[in-house]
């Protein structure tokens, strides 16, 4: 049911209509709204910026936080994270969160019912770039309990991208946007301040099969494997190269302002293997980053992939895994892939 042009749509609306449609469950319903409101949460602290008293590195002065990724926490990746377990503890509708931030997954307090919903997240991606004032964002997933299970364990959560119920994230920009897939296409919702409501500003993103602009680090360029080298060079080479046009770069080091631009206006995401993050498996995350991202660009037209399989096709191993990503305009990653078969010495 479509709204008439004069009316604005809140997400509380979209979601109730996405129930009566038989698209979702009361429960999911639920579960967005109680993530919806915790990034409401987010927002005010990382829109207070240094006024707040959260930037910053988290930890004591000389001795830094770490988190289970070995990785510098920022005060505002702590809270952030605070705020998402405690908005999710209480609500009935889930049997276990996973957040970047926690070595294992969190069960829910037995004081409180639980669902049937498994909660993954990023609860502040990009966090680097708070202290510089750059767009950061909150990276969620939704997974179905297996039958049976009430208190759920790390196996449980480790199900392919395929199986996702929801998937969305909010970014925390020049304006606040809530971008959310149940599995009927991509939506953008925009946090109206005043009323404190994300409303409707996009019905159904839709990316550009084709694209002129790419996004990639190319300070890791000397690290890349060959069929990486062999891409990026031939976009570098513009019209009197292989591919005929020329491209643009961008890169935030923001995953979640990187992909807003691409569900926006087009575009090609890739954080490959190189020699430094391969031994790990990559840089990102499969589980809280790649998956709930591949979900909505899938569901706006385009395409998503470790350059060898589809991203959602792959069986997770560990809550914590991390994948090469290539996620955009779908002939651009279909391109990417292609390189990748062609020039692949790594068998
Ligand atoms: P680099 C942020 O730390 C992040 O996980 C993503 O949001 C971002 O795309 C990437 O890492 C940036 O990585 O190597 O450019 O700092």
């Amino acid at each position: 049911m479509s709204s008439s042009p004069t009316q604005s749509i809140s997400l509380t609306r979209y979601l109730i209509e996405e129930q009566r449609a038989g698209r979702i469950n009361a429960d999911l319903r639920l579960l967005i709204e109680v993530v919806a409101r915790a990034c409401k949460t987010i927002s005010i602290a990382v829109g207070k910026g240094a006024l707040g008293g959260v930037l910053g590195d988290a930890g004591t002065p000389g001795v830094a936080s770490m988190n289970i990724q070995g990785e510098a926490q920022k005060k505002l990746d702590v809270l952030s994270n605070e705020i998402l377990l405690e908005a999710n503890a209480w609500g009935g509708h889930l049997a276990g969160l996973a957040s970047e931030e926690m070595d294992t997954s969190h069960p829910i307090p037995d004081v409180y019912p639980r669902g049937n919903y498994l909660l993954l997240f990023d609860p502040l991606d990009g966090s680097s770039n708070i202290d510089v004032n750059i767009s950061v964002g909150t990276i969620f997933s939704v997974l179905r309990c297996p039958d049976g299970v009430t208190n759920a364990a790390d196996e449980h959560f480790l199900q392919p991208g395929t199986q996702q119920v929801c998937a969305g994230y909010t970014t925390y920009g020049p304006s606040t946007m809530l971008v959310l897939t149940v599995g009927n296409g991509t939506h953008a919702f925009t946090l109206d301040r005043e009323v404190g409501s994300f409303m409707m500003t996009t019905r159904g993103m839709s990316i550009p099969e084709e694209t002129k602009e790419f996004a990639v680090n190319m300070s890791n360029q000397r690290f890349w494997e060959p069929p990486m080298q062999r891409y990026v060079g031939d976009l570098l080479s513009g019209k009197e190269g292989p591919r005929g046009k020329d491209f643009n770069m961008r890169w935030v080091a923001s995953m979640v302002a990187d992909v807003h631009r691409i569900l926006t206006r087009g575009g090609i995401f890739s954080y490959p293997l190189d020699s430094k993050c391969a031994p790990k498996g990559g840089k990102l995350r499969l589980m809280y980053e790649a998956n709930p991202m591949s979900f909505l660009v899938e569901q706006a037209g385009g395409a998503a992939s470790t350059g060898r399989q589809r991203m959602m096709e792959v069986q997770p191993t560990g809550l914590h895994q991390r994948v090469p990503v290539f996620i955009g305009s779908k002939k651009e990653v279909e391109a990417a892939v292609r390189y990748h078969a062609e020039h692949d010495t790594s068998h």
